[in-house]
């Protein structure tokens, strides 16, 4: 059985979205991932298929249902008991490289996709039939409008390091966040292709002279510079692991 994602959403028609096209979307079409949603509306009970209500308090905005979106995640779950429930959501754990690495190494995931304000907070106080509780991811520091797009994002990072996506093994292991040991941490270095002169640039004559060796060393200067000065929260965090490893290699793992 393939990685199987399975999508809670009231806007089933969003989806694959962007997962259909491209890299996850050839792998998607060729069946080396599944992708399935679950309508949250199927799971309401009244007349109205109503899904969300007025906030408990007051205030603005509607928040979806618990008892919906419960038996909407029971039902997912009763269809893949191994897998993890994430809700994305801003006040989530940020999402890692090493978080995705560790889904894609999983059977699949569920993602449980909120609109309007919120979801009733008692579902994630909620342990579910299998012991399951929903763990929350974010993509980042801002505000989307519902999940479904950041559930595609945290998809498009999983997919990517599934078997047989990515075209070359090599072409994940030197990039920005990798979990590659060696690169572990450090912004990628730059690539450049045919013209050789463009709008009066040249590519750096390093990458010309067929000298591996040299490449790589420059390669990996490269990449430690960019990162001092454009991300020194992970140069420092780089600096630290070098610090505790031998010869200038870290260790596998970030702080
Ligand atoms: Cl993961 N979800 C939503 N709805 N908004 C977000 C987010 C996730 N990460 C940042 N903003």
């Amino acid at each position: 059985m393939p990685f199987t994602a399975t999508v809670l959403t009231i806007l089933p028609d969003m989806f694959p979205g962007p997962l259909g096209h491209s890299l996850a979307g050839t792998a998607l079409n060729n069946g080396v991932w599944g992708l399935k949603t679950l309508d949250i509306r199927e799971f309401a009970s009244d007349k109205h298929r109503s899904v969300d209500d007025t906030p408990a308090g007051g205030g603005p905005g509607m928040v979806m249902r618990a008892d919906v979106v419960g038996r909407c995640v029971e039902d997912a779950i009763a269809r893949q008991p191994d897998v993890p429930v994430i809700a994305p959501t801003p006040r989530g754990k940020p999402l890692t490289q090493q978080r995705a690495k560790a889904l894609s190494e999983g059977s699949g995931v569920i993602l449980l996709c909120g609109r309007f304000e919120g979801i009733d907070e008692r579902v994630f106080d909620h342990t579910f039939s299998n012991g399951t509780q929903i763990e929350q991811v974010s993509i980042g520091d801002y505000v989307l409008s519902g999940g479904e797009m950041a559930a595609m994002v945290i998809l498009d990072s999983v997919v990517r390091l599934l078997p047989g996506v990515m075209g070359a093994a090599e072409s994940e292991s030197e990039e920005s966040f990798s979990v590659d040991a060696s690169w572990d941490g450090l912004l990628e270095y730059p690539h450049y292709t045919r013209p050789r002169e463009w709008e009066g640039r040249t590519i750096p004559e390093v990458l010309l002279s067929g000298n591996h060796a040299r490449i790589s060393a420059w390669r990996r200067a490269q990449a430690e510079e960019r990162t001092r000065l454009w991300r020194p929260d992970l140069w420092e965090a780089y600096e630290a692991r070098r610090e505790a490893s031998p010869k200038g290699k870290p260790r596998k793992g970030r702080s």
